[in-house]
């Protein structure tokens, strides 16, 4: 049995309008609304049923700094309910929540604390049986933008004491993610806190152990990057210090990104059952939760030239849900197709066709000329026209070497594609 124990969660984003999607209908965005809800509501029930102590939140509780009245009631209503269980709750206000953002005029109960933004302050956390004392230190927001490292502010924390410090913030750069309140991991193990509860990076993970360097990560995955399980770490400590993790999952919704691969497939047919085996693969068939999926063909073979069919392969997989959910008919959650792409090559032997054909061979010369630095400006140059307009650029995604040398690979293909099929006519 632990001396005390709390949940750490962050990145609630509740009120998120669910943007990220490619296909969305307004009812599905409100089901991933209710989800959220949902999430917190659930974590609030771990909370009282586990009798922790209190619970931590590290920021970005709700989606934007607006009046976010829903969003506000919701928490207010969460909020009460620990209250009634005599739960503290210490929370730090991150970038989407900052202190300057708009007010909804809901009113938190006594029992939380949102750390202000002037300095770093300090609770002495009360626990129900825990001999050791407890400190908790935390700073908020105060505007959206913070890019001082605000780690640097924590002061040398009291010895003998269990010490916790919370903040959002971007640890050692990591992408995805916007820089603010930069710090490094090792710079946060050398402060002296036994356990950091940060948040804003989406992804759970634990940085470091003894001391714990911890991003609960979100609550519900907000779009298809935010793949897999969502929750919180719920932590046990006992008399000696000791602190025992454990990921309690809390969104019912998750996203999932599913790779098909064609290279050794000769039926479209065979691509149905590969398909719901990737699913099945992903799929926990006796949980409950719901999945939002995306589709991507990758590879090259012969189906390549079938999935240029973009109206019929997406009358197709239309289907592939049903399929699904007919054949595991007891899971009680559902499985919805968000999008498919296709990034399949075709399949052409090039060695020969360089042979027979010197307009090709000369293709391939100018294309293994192409190094990362010459595709980069190269790209540069050609997408020019439409990053040069705010209105475009925003609809073409971050362009990283890899993702260059591969639309290369498949411009390269491409234009093989074309000259061979023209020789044939
Ligand atoms: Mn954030």
């Amino acid at each position: 049995m632990g001396s005390f124990s709390f949940l750490h969660a962050a990145d609630l984003h509740l009120d998120s309008p669910f943007k990220g999607l490619r296909q969305s209908t307004p009812r599905l965005r409100e089901e991933l609304i209710r989800a959220s809800f949902r999430a917190w509501d659930r974590l609030v029930q771990e909370a009282v049923e586990r009798r922790v102590d209190f619970v931590l939140l590290s920021g970005d509780l709700t989606d934007h700094a607006g009046r976010s009245v829903r969003a506000h009631v919701r928490l207010s209503q969460g909020f009460r309910r620990l209250q009634e269980h005599g739960i503290a709750v210490y929370a730090v206000r991150g970038n989407h929540d900052p202190e300057d953002g708009e007010w909804s005029g809901v009113e938190w109960p006594d029992n939380v604390h949102f750390f202000p933004s002037r300095e770093v302050t300090r609770h002495t956390a009360l626990t129900r049986a825990g001999r050791l004392p407890v400190h908790v230190y935390g700073i908020s927001y105060p505007e959206r933008t913070v890019t001082d490292n605000l780690a640097k502010l924590f002061p040398k924390p009291e010895a003998g004491v269990y010490n916790i410090a919370v903040l959002h913030a971007n640890v050692d750069g990591r992408e995805g993610h916007e820089p603010y309140s930069p710090c490094s991991k090792e710079e946060l193990i050398g402060k002296g806190y036994d356990y950091w509860a940060l948040g804003h990076i989406h992804v759970p993970q634990v940085l470091h152990e003894r001391p714990y360097v911890v991003y609960s990560g979100n609550l519900l995955g907000r779009h298809m990057k935010e793949q897999g399980e969502r929750g919180c770490y719920y932590i046990e400590v006992d008399d000696a210090g000791e602190s025992k993790l454990e990921f309690i999952s809390l969104a019912d919704i998750q996203f999932i990104r599913i790779d098909v691969d064609i290279s050794d497939v000769e039926e479209p047919v065979e691509l149905h059952d590969r398909l719901l085996a990737a699913l099945d693969e992903r799929i926990d068939a006796s949980g409950s939760a719901s999945f939002i999926y995306r589709i991507r063909f990758i590879g090259s073979g012969k189906l390549h030239s079938y999935l240029q069919d973009a109206e019929q392969i997406g009358e197709w997989l239309s289907d592939l849900s049903e399929s699904y959910t007919s054949i595991h008919s007891d899971r009680s959650g559902s499985v919805w197709m968000e999008s498919w792409e296709d990034a399949t090559l075709p399949d052409i032997d090039l060695s020969v066709l360089e042979q027979d054909n010197p307009f090709i061979q000369q293709l391939l010369q100018l294309e293994a000329r192409f190094d990362d630095s010459l595709t980069e400006v190269w790209m540069e140059e050609l997408l020019q026209p439409v990053m040069s307009n705010r209105k475009t650029a925003r609809y073409v995604p971050a362009q990283h070497a890899e993702d260059q040398r591969k639309l290369l690979e498949q411009a390269k293909l491409l234009a093989v594609r074309l000259l061979t099929e023209r020789e044939e006519m």
